[in-house]
């Protein structure tokens, strides 16, 4: 029994996703122009889809998993179980107005056309707020919408802002935060669960390794408790003596969002040879 998992055939989810599986040491081939392929070493068949089309997938079991944005699966409305939020993808649906039109708050939409591909999100968005605008909706090129005269407005993915920026808009709302996602079908067989618990275990230890970094370093034992009560790590860091005597070598796992404030504070009380190594796999 092969699991079936959907990821987008190409775009900015492809990369990512075809990384993921290869760090959880699921291998196959991705030669380009491929639509189904079978890993060699897992039980699984990779489908290469549009993203639009995934969550529907998912949904009839043409699929058992895939990975797409939250954005789409939010807009498709399709019910599927969400595993796993896998940290890549990262975007937000937004409304953007002309940089010269004034904007007094989400009362401002009122009565504005806004160009979107995003039919069903900015419905919800609009009636929660009770703005009564209207939608206009197109499949792509959003953002020259108002510059022809199509929209006021637009409500559209944005992730750097350069896009906003080059056509003249400016982003006044954030609508949703959307990162890539692992789904399912509710309907998964015990078979099948095992393998996407497997699965998922592997996800697990990729995100929580490049969360992390390895660290090595030289102290002084006269400031050794110093040192050690400076960094957080899994547990307890390993200390070994170092051949040259009053030295020892500490060995610790830190947060890389702590790292450089870490790597100074320490640098202060005296640690030398500072070591920091990625971690390829972590489990707790
Ligand atoms: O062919 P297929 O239908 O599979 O792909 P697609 O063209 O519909 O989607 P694709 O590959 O563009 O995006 C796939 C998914 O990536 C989206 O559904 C989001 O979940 C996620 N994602 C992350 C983004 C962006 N960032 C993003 N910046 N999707 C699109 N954009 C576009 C946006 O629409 C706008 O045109 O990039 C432009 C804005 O980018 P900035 O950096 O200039 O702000
Ligand atoms: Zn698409």
């Amino acid at each position: 029994m092969a699991l079936k998992i959907a990821i987008q055939k190409s775009g900015r989810l492809y990369d990512d996703s075809v990384k993921l599986l290869k760090e959880c040491g699921i291998e196959f081939n991705n030669s380009l122009n491929r639509l189904r392929t079978e890993a060699s070493n897992f039980p699984m068949e990779i489908l290469f889809l549009r993203d639009d089309d995934i969550p529907q997938y998912v949904a009839d079991k043409v699929a058992d998993i895939g990975i797409v944005g939250e954005n789409v699966l939010l807009e498709k409305q399709k019910d599927v179980k969400i595993f796993e939020h896998l940290g890549f993808g990262k975007c937000r649906l937004s409304i953007a107005l002309p940089k010269g039109v004034k904007y007094k708050g989400i009362q401002s939409l009122d009565g504005m056309r806004i160009a979107t591909s995003y039919n069903n999100i900015l419905t919800g968005f609009l009636k929660k707020n009770k703005i009564k605008a209207e939608i206009h909706e197109i499949s792509g090129s959003v953002e020259i919408a108002p510059g022809i005269g199509l929209a006021d407005a637009i409500c559209d993915l944005v992730s750097s802002g350069s896009t906003l920026f080059t056509n003249g808009l400016k982003e006044v709302e954030t609508v949703m935060k959307s990162e890539a996602l692992l789904i399912g079908n509710h309907k998964l067989s015990k078979q099948e669960q095992v393998v996407v618990n497997k699965l998922i275990f592997r996800i697990q230890a990729v995100k929580k390794a490049s969360k992390n970094k390895y660290i090595l370093l030289n102290a002084p034992n006269k400031n050794l408790d110093k040192i050690v009560s400076l960094i957080p790590g899994m547990k307890s860091p390993t200390i070994l003596p170092l051949a040259e005597k009053g030295w020892s070598s500490v060995h610790s796992v830190v947060l890389e969002d702590e790292f450089w404030e870490v790597i100074e504070k320490i640098k202060d009380a005296g640690a030398q040879g500072i070591l920091v190594i990625p971690i390829e796999k972590m489990v707790l």
